[in-house]
């Protein structure tokens, strides 16, 4: 392959072989293993910690408490979104599972043993795990420990114009509103997170293998953290089995480690389990979302307003790139042409685990597109008018961008009727209409659900994004060998979405050299050019368009020097793929594998050309890419069980150019689980203790191939036309839009019972429920 295309991911090879390399497969000479000990109760006061029997084990080697962390200034950490984050408890424990003290053994055994062997009394605190209580008055204060503090109050942000809005609502002849949880979820990757510390007290050198979404921004924040130089830092985030926004934060453990291998001068590993997993590291969503909708009585929508609660768990350590503490949740008006809006987001503390984004979540935007989505579907039941029929009236035109929603942000490119149309043509929709209307005759259940998204991805410009003031620029270094082999060295990170072949592709495309003779060098901070690293959908829109920038300036160098070897002016030389050669005489030119060698050559090199074939990047990208979709899911629903099966599901998608289509529709795959997941299953619930009830796949419900109907998909192809390459971001499209396809089917199909909302997850017994009219949870 020479460019963009369809074919095998070039990493496959080595894992369908069973040969990644993981952090666990990481040991190192010495190496020691580790424990942590955590709470059990969501709110408790620390009264005493008694390590002494756990020291006492003939295997132990260490025992840390937040203690011990406090004398090294590290029993707090500062946190992504401006608050700070317990790193081993000292005075409180804030939520079930949190980190209480930190046992490194010589095996995992014996460090988990330990445990059972460390003494802690808790005094029980009344837990807040409703959101909707927590800034009540005679709730208890979590955060104590913050000075000053007297309620559970994080932030209150909003965006657009209110009064504009409200004037609009006014004058409108209809409203929809309605009360709307986006539940708390969890990425769950398949590989849970951990770290291997070793760090030399010779050379002062701390090496971490890290499962990390971001190296080169977990070192600078390991630098802040730590205190330890940054140079003298290396981390090195080897294969990664999944992340989902799971790998983007410095989680507690993880300077424990550090603090681990400096006490025992030995290098130290910490892999979590799959509770711990679940229960302590970043969750997602957690919205308690109210939107109303204003229309005219034709079904033109004027206005959106928007109300949200957000959970953010004991500690806000929401790990998101924007300067807003709500993410991108201003993008909530859509795919559509509002003449206004506003939303207002408060942000809570409560005893659960912090986290708040992750699970590809483009930042809230998942939240967004579901609350938005969900609205149009109402007024359609409202007014009357069929779903699709209401989004082609109120749809933005291509001949609208670049478009400027109400809220300020300016999307790029797009066709989205055309787009609808394909989905509605794809699935046969007249013909469904006319078979749910046969079937409802027969008390059948059939629903049809579309959800019409709009993507914001690829942080980002500087003015909005940053991560503890860092911009989000990210560099490219690319070299041609002597012999013509390309070495590209990119910050991006891939945790299984191919990058190791998409960016070989990148490098083909423009130069016209096989993808066999590119190696892309990823995930090692000692090796890559700094960059923010893989998260929002940026690799393509961010590394990708710095790839192909530097490959660029590596045909331009090579064609001042086919210009020496050639001796003609390079005004003279013509580019055809792979080949530099004279402007009417292509037989006299040069193979870039020939100017490669003449780079290293005797040639006289052109003033200004200092050998060597190679190019590079910073690339600060102008704006978000905006990819967007056109999604119609089709379920049947049993009445009796409240069983949903999801018969169809077509998906239209739009990331502008495609660098590999078949990487590309695997990532739509994966994000279209995701979605029937997170509609039907998934749910990280709590009692009223502040218990976590979704600590296992016992619990906590993934989709599976059983769930999942055969996707069928089709595209259209509208370049960004501000990235070099015209292509958008796709990681995170399907997740977003997914989940409003599949409850607008259900709801679709529950509607003759007169039902219009029930919340998410739809399980049988929420679906059972909400048809007999009864409260879920009685
Ligand atoms: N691609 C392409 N053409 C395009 C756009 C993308 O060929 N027009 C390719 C890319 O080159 C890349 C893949 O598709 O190989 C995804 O690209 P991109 O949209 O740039 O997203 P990122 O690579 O930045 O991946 C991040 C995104 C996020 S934020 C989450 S969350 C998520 C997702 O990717 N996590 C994943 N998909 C995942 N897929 C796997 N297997 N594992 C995860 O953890
Ligand atoms: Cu929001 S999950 Mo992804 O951005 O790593």
């Amino acid at each position: 392959m020479t460019g963009f295309g369809r074919m095998p991911r070039k990493e496959d090879a080595r894992f369908v072989r069973g040969r990644g390399t993981f952090v666990d497969d990481v040991r190192l000479p010495g190496m020691l293993h580790s424990a942590v000990l955590r709470s059990p109760y969501a709110h408790a006061r620390i009264t005493s910690i008694d390590t002494t029997a756990a020291e006492a084990h003939p295997k132990v080697r260490a025992v840390l408490t937040g203690a011990d962390l406090e004398e090294r200034g590290l029993a707090w950490m500062p946190t992504l979104s401006h608050d700070r984050q317990a790193v081993l408890a000292t005075d409180k424990v804030r939520y079930q599972g949190q980190e209480v003290a930190f046992v490194v053994a010589e095996d995992r055994y014996s460090a988990r043993d330990a445990l059972a062997l460390i003494d802690v009394d808790y005094e029980p605190l009344d837990p807040v795990v409703d959101a909707r209580t927590a800034l009540d008055a005679d709730v208890p204060v979590i955060r104590d420990d913050l000075e000053g503090k007297r309620d559970n109050h994080i932030f209150d942000w909003e965006a657009g114009d209110a009064s504009a809005t409200d004037l609009l609502f006014e004058s409108a002849d209809v409203v929809v509103a309605q009360d709307m949880l986006y539940p708390r979820v969890h990425p769950a990757p398949l590989e849970t997170c951990g770290v291997v510390a070793d760090h030399d007290a010779v050379t002062g050198k701390l090496t971490v293998w890290a499962t990390s979404q971001a190296p080169h921004a977990h070192r600078t924040l390991l630098a802040l953290v730590t205190g330890i130089a940054e140079h003298r830092i290396r981390v090195i985030s080897p294969d990664v089995g999944g992340g989902f926004g799971n790998k983007v934060p410095i989680y507690p453990a993880y300077v424990c480690a550090v603090v681990g291998s400096m006490v025992t001068g030995a290098p130290v590993k910490w892999v979590e389990d799959r509770s711990e997993n679940l229960m302590t590291t970043a969750f997602a969503r957690d919205y308690h979302m109210r939107g109303e909708l204003a229309s005219t009585s034709d079904g033109t929508m004027l206005a959106l307003r928007v109300r949200v609660l957000a959970d953010h768990g004991a500690f806000n350590c929401t790990a998101q790139p924007s300067k807003y503490p709500a993410g991108f949740f201003h993008v909530v008006t859509g795919s559509y042409d509002l003449r206004a809006a506003y939303c207002a987001v408060t942000g809570v503390f409560t005893n659960k685990a912090p986290g708040g984004v992750a699970y590809a979540c483009s930042f809230r935007i998942a939240e967004a597109s579901f609350l938005i989505e969900r609205l149009v579907d109402l007024l359609a039941g409202e007014l009357g008018v069929d779903p699709a029929e209401l989004r082609f009236r109120n749809l933005l035109t291509s001949e609208q961008f670049p478009y400027v929603c109400a809220t300020g942000w300016e999307y790029d490119s797009g066709d989205y009727p055309k787009a609808l149309q394909l989905a509605l043509d794809t699935v046969g929709y007249t013909e469904l209409r006319a078979e749910q209307e046969r079937r409802r005759a027969d008390d059948e259940y059939l629903g049809i659900g579309i959800s019409f998204f709009t993507e914001a991805v690829g942080a980002g410009p500087r003015k909005h994004m940053d991560i503890v003031g860092f911009g989000m620029a990210d560099g490219a270094e690319l070299r041609l060998h002597p012999t013509g082999k390309a070495v590209l060295r990119i910050s991006v990170q891939t945790q299984g979405q191919g990058h190791e072949t998409t960016f070989a592709q990148i490098v083909a495309h423009e130069l016209g050299i096989h993808t066999d003779d590119v190696e892309v060098v990823h995930g090692d901070t000692d090796n890559t050019p700094f960059g923010l690293g893989t998260y929002g959908s940026r690799s393509t829109p961010v590394s990708g368009a710095a790839t192909s920038v530097a490959a660029q300036r590596v045909r331009e160098k090579a064609r001042l020097i086919a210009s020496a070897l050639l001796e003609v002016d390079p005004d003279d030389l013509e580019w055809t793929p792979g080949r530099w050669s004279v402007r009417g005489a292509p037989d006299s030119g040069a193979s870039l594998k020939e100017i490669a060698r003449a780079a290293h050559g005797d040639v006289d090199l052109p003033d200004g050309v200092d050998g060597h074939l190679d190019g590079s990047c910073v690339y600060n990208p102008p704006n978000l890419t905006f990819p967007y979709g056109a999604y119609i899911c089709v379920v049947e629903v049993d009445p009796g069980t409240g069983q949903v099966k999801v018969r169809r599901f077509v998906a239209v998608d739009d990331c502008g150019v495609r660098i590999n289509p078949s990487i590309v529709e695997g990532q739509i795959h994966g994000g279209l689980a995701d979605g029937i997941g997170m509609a039907l299953m998934e749910l990280m619930a709590f009692d009223t203790d502040g218990n976590c009830l979704g600590g296992s796949f016992m619990d906590y419900l993934v989709p599976t191939a059983v769930d999942v109907p055969p996707w069928e998909l089709a595209e259209l192809v509208t370049p960004s036309p501000h990235h070099p390459l015209g292509a958008k971001g796709i990681g995170e499209c399907a997740t977003v839009g997914s989940p409003a396809a599949v409850v607008n089917a259900v709801m679709d199909a529950l509607a003759p019972l007169g039902v219009r909302h029930a919340d998410m997850p739809l399980t049988p017994a929420a679906v059972w429920c909400a048809i007999q009219g009864r409260p879920l949870r009685a």
